[in-house]
């Protein structure tokens, strides 16, 4: 089945097949000999740290060998291939997730065991690669995934930042920031490929050339970096596929300090060495609005340029004629960020191919689809004319190219209505003219999509309107997913044993759908009874977690009610404190011999702050002043605890997730694009609170208003409640919480005032006019978590209905409906 030469091939998997074996015998001789010549300790001695080391090197042996198999399979098959541009990836840790899609996870226990290690010992040695913000990042990850378990011949391009995104520390219960160096003691899953290296040019000048009578642009770059490849292989589940997410690390390049040399300045051309490295040294680490930062801009051309070049070097590898571009290329923009690609595929087919300016936008339009993240228009990217101008002066005027042809096809299509006009334009006029990077990605794309229904139609009546009206076919929505194999087989393998146990068949894990079966169990007390016993191992694991961290002990009886997602004003935790307050006072009040009926309740809350965000880190230190005073009140005693969980990541939400009875999703209407972490917390059978918005109005359609806890405004009543503004009398319940906020209850009084000025003044995002439809929904989870049979029901129908939000579902969609991309399978059984 391989190459032109079968024989040989054939010769060459039965050798293979001798390196690499995966009987327990062999997988200790593999470790043994990755601690000896590897980790070079000696095979007699070695600690945990070193364990895991050898051990993740003999993983990505086989790793490696699967993606090569899988590169050469597809280089002969030569299919459309789809391109993921993202600036950011949140993979969290690789080790469990690799043995599990490699099928090899309890012939590796088995071994190490041999060996004397555990396992999940070694596996907590490592460190998240944490390349991302939130939200965004991790679907990234998610649908990487995806892609190479349905076997779409697809790479993700990104940045190989060397600081990821920052620690969070919490002193005093203020949030700190650290450098998170992740790559300090090596990262055994990525391989340099020194081979692979393109030149990226920065600044100079652009000047008008005649050759033989037509006109050319030469850009002469003031500056050149070299972008080197790190590969990272994403192994597909039950499949031999393994695909590759490659990253870019600046590296100086010689091109230019040779000029440097020559002019004799030694040391200076030593300090413009070091700065190449300082495009990929550092990930941004806000998640809100565009800041207009020459760096950030930098490390957006230099990982989209280099992609492009290495996407097209693979094109030319096997085709002379762009005009089979488009039949063997999709290139997908995750959100605006890599969307200077459009002028930089413009500026190779026309600058360097010489395809003329027609041609080239005939093929940019066909091969390009851009996803938007954003809700607001102000969270949208708008570059500066001037920083463009001068760090990328040949791109300014290709974009300016494409918005005169744009703007002049426009008014034909819609005439002289200059206010329309004027909002469509890629250019924005005004004290400082920008680039809408938003309109340029629609401009050029095929395809524009939401990330939940609701969030695609506020694009199109919105966001967009003007674009939507003009391209109505443009427009798609692509409701988010996760992946239930690492959300799910890697973080819950108690209860991916049961479900397989309740199904007879594991082939939910790649046919999720199947999950529905657990539906007519629902009731079944056996089932429930296991069921119980799965949570209450996985709160065990989060309770010693818990005390580890923060000192707290925890009742393992309590509802265990998680909040957890970047600190944002819309996102209200600020709610979710308030309600805290609230609870503590009416337990505080009532008559001992009622407090026998009171739920307990461990509220827990974590995630992480945009550095600049005052108002975001005010939150956090609020929540540990109530903490403080709610946990040392003996009073209360296990009715009410409340810990911050530091330090929120990967892997941390992969301990508090399973864990979780309750988890709550607090977004004032119509702000939350989607939400993934709802997703995540449903698979895992933890009932939601949760406002209308974004995914959760779909996760109510596949369980049921039943299953979960509704409660505040909807997405159209918005707008109204604002208006009202101040008129809107603020509940009896909140203005008492707030007032003991302001009297100073939990210290720090002056320090808050800001934040009670927010809700009681303007409160744009609504806490007043929610908090009765909140203590309303908190009241029935309550009531539903004293009666465990029923809840445990729910629970399990909150499994058996989150098959829809399953990265696989969504990853289709786009390979079918966007990319038109096909499945090309390793002929393997996996
Ligand atoms: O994308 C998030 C949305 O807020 C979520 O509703 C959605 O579920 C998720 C996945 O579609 N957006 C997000 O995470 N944005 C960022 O992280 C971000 C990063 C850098 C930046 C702007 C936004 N400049």
């Amino acid at each position: 089945t391989f190459g032109s030469d079968g024989a040989k091939a054939e010769r060459m998997f039965a050798l293979m097949d001798g390196f690499l074996k995966n009987d327990s015998i062999s997988l200790q001789k593999d470790i043994l000999r990755h601690v000896e010549y590897t980790v070079a300790r000696s095979r007699f001695s070695f600690d945990d740290f070193e364990a895991y080391q050898a051990l993740a090197h003999s993983v990505r042996d086989r790793l490696i060998e699967r993606s090569h198999d899988t590169q050469l399979y597809f280089k002969r098959k030569d299919p459309k291939r789809v391109y993921f541009l993202s600036l950011e990836f949140l993979m969290g840790r690789s080790l469990s997730n690799s043995v599990i899609n490699l099928g090899i996870r309890d012939q590796y226990a088995d071994a190490l065991s041999q060996l004397g290690f555990e396992f999940e010992v070694l596996a907590e040695q490592e460190g998240d690669a944490a390349l991302g913000n939130g939200g965004l990042a991790r679907l990234s990850a998610c649908q990487m995934d995806s892609m190479a378990t349905l076997d779409y011949p697809a790479w993700g391009y990104g940045l190989r930042y060397e600081y990821g995104l920052f620690r969070q520390v919490i002193l005093d219960g203020f949030q700190h920031e650290q450098p998170d160096f992740w790559l300090n003691f090596g990262n055994p899953w990525e391989t340099e490929r020194v081979h692979v290296t393109y030149p990226v040019k920065f600044y100079g000048v652009v000047e008008e050339e005649n050759l033989n009578g037509e006109k050319r642009n030469i850009w002469t770059p003031g500056e050149v970096v070299e972008a080197v490849a790190y590969d990272n292989p994403i192994p597909g589940y039950g499949t031999r596929n393994t695909i590759t997410l490659r990253l870019w690390a600046g590296k100086p390049s010689d091109q230019h300090d040779m000029e440097a040399y020559n002019t004799g300045d030694y040391i200076n051309a030593v300090v413009t060495r070091q700065k190449a490295e300082n495009i990929s040294s550092v990930l941004y680490p806000d998640d809100r609005s565009f800041q207009g930062k020459e760096l950030r801009l930098k490390q957006q051309y230099f990982f989209v340029s280099a992609s492009i070049q290495d996407i097209i070097r693979r094109f030319k590898d096997g085709h002379t004629n762009f005009d089979e571009f488009p039949e063997k290329v999709a290139l997908q923009l995750n959100d605006t960020h890599p969307s200077l690609a459009i002028a930089e595929v413009m500026r190779v087919l026309v600058d360097e191919e010489n395809l003329g300016w027609n041609k080239a936008w005939d093929i940019a339009c066909k091969i390009f689809s851009f996803t938007i993240h954003a809700v607001i228009a102000e969270g949208l990217e708008k570059i500066p004319v001037d920083l463009l101008g001068s760090l990328l002066p040949r791109h300014l005027q290709i974009i300016y190219d494409i918005n005169f042809k744009f703007v002049e096809e426009l008014k034909k299509r819609i005439g002289l209505d200059y206010n329309r006009l004027s909002r469509m334009s890629i250019v924005e006029e005004g004290s400082t003219k920008t680039i809408r990077m938003a309109n340029l990605a629609i401009v050029c794309s095929h395809t524009v999509n939401g990330v939940s229904n609701v969030h695609s139609e506020l694009l199109k009546t919105k966001l967009f309107k003007d674009f939507y009206e003009l391209w109505p076919e443009k427009f798609q929505c692509k409701t988010n997913g996760v992946t239930q194999r690492r959300w799910i087989v890697v973080s819950n393998p108690s209860l991916c044993a049961l479900i397989s146990k309740w199904l007879g068949t594991e082939a939910w894990i790649r046919d999720v759908d199947l999950l529905t079966g657990l539906r007519e169990y629902a009731a079944d007390a056996d089932l429930q009874q296991e069921w119980m016993m799965v949570k209450k191992v996985n709160k065990m694991r989060l309770a010693e977690y818990i005390e580890a961290m923060s000192g707290v002990k925890v009742s393992l009886d309590a509802m265990f009610d998680v909040q957890t997602k970047r600190i944002h004003e819309y996102k209200r935790q600020l709610l979710n404190i308030l309600g805290i307050i609230h609870r503590y006072d009416c337990i505080k009040n009532m008559e001992k011999s009622q407090r026998n009926k009171v739920v307990p309740r461990v509220c827990i809350i974590g995630g992480k702050a945009a550095p600049g965000y005052e108002i975001a880190k005010k939150i956090i230190k609020l929540c540990h002043a109530v903490a403080e005073k709610i946990n040392n009140d003996d009073d209360v005693g296990d009715l009410l605890k409340l810990v911050f969980i530091p330090d929120y990541n990967v892997s941390v939400a992969e301990l508090v997730i399973p864990g979780a009875d309750l988890s709550q999703h607090l977004s004032t209407a119509g702000h939350e694009a989607s939400g993934t972490g709802s997703m995540k917390f449903l698979m895992n059978g933890c009932l939601l609170l949760a406002t209308e918005d974004g995914s959760t109005v779909e996760i109510v359609e596949e369980i049921g208003a039943d299953n979960l806890f509704l409660f505040g405004a909807k997405i159209d009543e918005v707008p109204k409640l604002r208006e009202e503004g101040s008129a809107h009398k603020m509940p009896l319940q909140c203005a008492r919480v707030l007032r003991m906020v302001r009297d100073g209850h939990f210290g720090f009084k002056d320090y808050f005032e800001s934040l009670c000025d927010k809700v009681e003044g303007n409160d744009f995002y609504l806490l007043g006019s929610d908090f009765e439809s909140y203590l309303e929904a908190q009241a029935a989870a309550d009531k539903a978590f004293a009666d465990p049979q029923k809840w445990t029901q729910m629970s399990i129908l909150s499994t058996a209905g989150s098959g829809r939000f399953s990265s696989d579902r969504t990853i289709r969609d786009y390979a079918e409906k966007t990319w038109g991309v096909e499945p090309c399978r390793f002929p393997s059984d996996g």
